[in-house]
């Protein structure tokens, strides 16, 4: 993939600057003034933790941490695993500045507070480089939770010409129902993309920049507890979840490509599923090198899209269109499952947010997530439930079923015509390819 011209901007770990926390060398604290004579590109990260602090960037030497609290705590375990895949897509500097909280912190309202004099100490240290021949253009600011707000404030202290702000879950309290002066938005850089994942909680809801990514729908995330029951975990899980995300898609396992639509649901009801306006790049992909669709989503303005994940790295879900016609005189509302056979293994989806409506002759077409590529499809089985508890069993007569990988072209679309369902009893078939029949 192309790389941009990107400075990276790794904001300063005050953790490095005191020394005081194992594992992170001094080297770290070098970086920046390493930088004034190799500023090619720079990626700054402001991440949040425990404690808070703010450095002062702007003097020759490592910077210097101000005056501030900061509680026990490691560095978070993304930390050097960022360091080690940036560092791999590119020769580029990386400046760590951690000056962060714990999300559930009672002194969150000064931490908010002291997010202005963060970004003043920041906009110097990227004023001192720019004198040292750096270009702005360059710079790529990576800010976490509150961390995005901060990235904001020094955009637009530097007139919104920092070449790109990631912005990983932007903090939502405090921060939520202000003007764009007073938070991130899309003027504060050249290109600002944003990853929501606890919109309902410590996360913002509304759209911020140029294109916004709204995993699973943005407010929970799968495999996270969803109880208060689980602590600590309860309160971060979805919040920092953003930070995975986006770590993944450096490395490139496996692609998520992502579809702009109007809402999670309406996505789901698989009513967003190409991309004409992205035409010929097709639909964006999340993450790191969703730049890559730069011309294009500045020139929409802004973009809100979808995706599902897995509930583990690397979180790719393989998505196919299910299309399914039906004799039926009746109309029936029914969720559906679908599993797909390899010789070894078997996946399923549960297409069950809602119940979808069969017509006769109709094309009833859906969206099956499935957490595993399976391939060749050796068998299907279908199963639907129309959620009646008592009466008679339904029957689905199925005139046609078809099967088309999502992001996949290149596989052959499976058929099979004439299926008899009936209600909460799963059938198994050999599905054959559309092309082979007459159909
Ligand atoms: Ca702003
Ligand atoms: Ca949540």
């Amino acid at each position: 993939m192309g790389i941009q011209p990107w400075m990276l901007l790794l904001l300063v770990s005050l953790a490095r600057c005191s020394g005081k926390i194992q594992g992170m060398g001094p080297a770290y604290c070098s970086t920046h003034t390493h930088t004034h004579t190799h500023l090619r590109r720079v990626t700054i990260i402001l991440m949040p933790r425990r404690g808070q602090r703010v450095c002062d960037l702007h003097r020759p030497g490592p910077p210097r941490c101000l005056p501030g609290h900061r509680s026990e705590g490691e560095p978070p375990e993304w930390l050097h695993m960022a360091v080690r895949l940036l560092a791999a897509i590119d020769d580029m500097n990386i400046v760590l500045v951690d000056w962060n909280r714990g999300a559930t912190n009672l002194n969150y309202f000064t931490v908010v507070s002291n997010t202005r004099k963060a970004a003043d100490n920041i906009t110097s240290f990227i004023q001192k480089m720019e004198e040292d021949g750096a270009s702005l253009a360059s710079i790529h600011m990576i800010g976490v939770s509150l961390g995005a707000h901060i990235s904001g404030f020094v955009g637009a202290k530097l007139k919104g010409q920092i070449g790109r702000i990631t912005a990983l879950d932007p903090a939502g309290p405090q921060f939520t129902g202000t003007p764009p002066e007073d938070r991130l938005d899309s003027t504060d850089a050249q290109f600002v993309d944003v990853i929501h994942s606890d919109m309902d909680a410590l996360g913002f809801r509304k759209p911020l920049g140029h294109i916004d990514f709204y995993p699973n729908g943005g407010a929970d995330q799968p495999g996270c507890p969803s109880t208060i029951f689980s602590g600590k975990e309860y309160f971060k899980c979805d919040h920092q979840r953003s930070v995975f995300l986006f770590l993944n898609s450096m490395n490139a396992t496996c692609n998520i490509t992502t579809y702009p639509c109007a809402s999670y649901d309406d996505f789901l009801d698989a009513k967003c599923l190409s991309c004409p306006e992205f035409t010929p790049s097709g639909c964006p992909a999340f993450g790191y090198y969703t730049s890559e669709w730069k011309d294009t989503l500045l020139r929409l303005g802004q973009t809100s899209t979808y995706f599902s994940t897995t509930t583990k790295s690397p979180f790719c879900k393989t998505n196919y269109v299910v299309e399914m016609v039906t004799w039926n005189s009746e109309p029936r509302w029914a969720t559906v499952t679908v599993k797909l056979h390899s010789k070894e293994a078997v996946t399923e989806a549960r297409i069950n947010h809602k119940a979808s409506k069969f017509q006769q002759y109709k094309e009833t077409r859906l969206l099956a997530q499935f957490d595993q590529d399976l391939h060749p499809i050796q068998r299907i089985s279908l199963q639907f439930s129309s959620g009646n508890i008592v009466g008679p069993r339904y029957k689905l007569r199925l005139l046609r079923f078809r099967l088309e990988a999502l992001e996949l072209p290149d596989r052959p679309q499976l058929c099979r015509y004439d299926i008899v369902l009936t209600e909460k009893m799963e059938v198994s078939f050999r599905p054959i390819p559309c092309e082979d029949t007459n159909f």
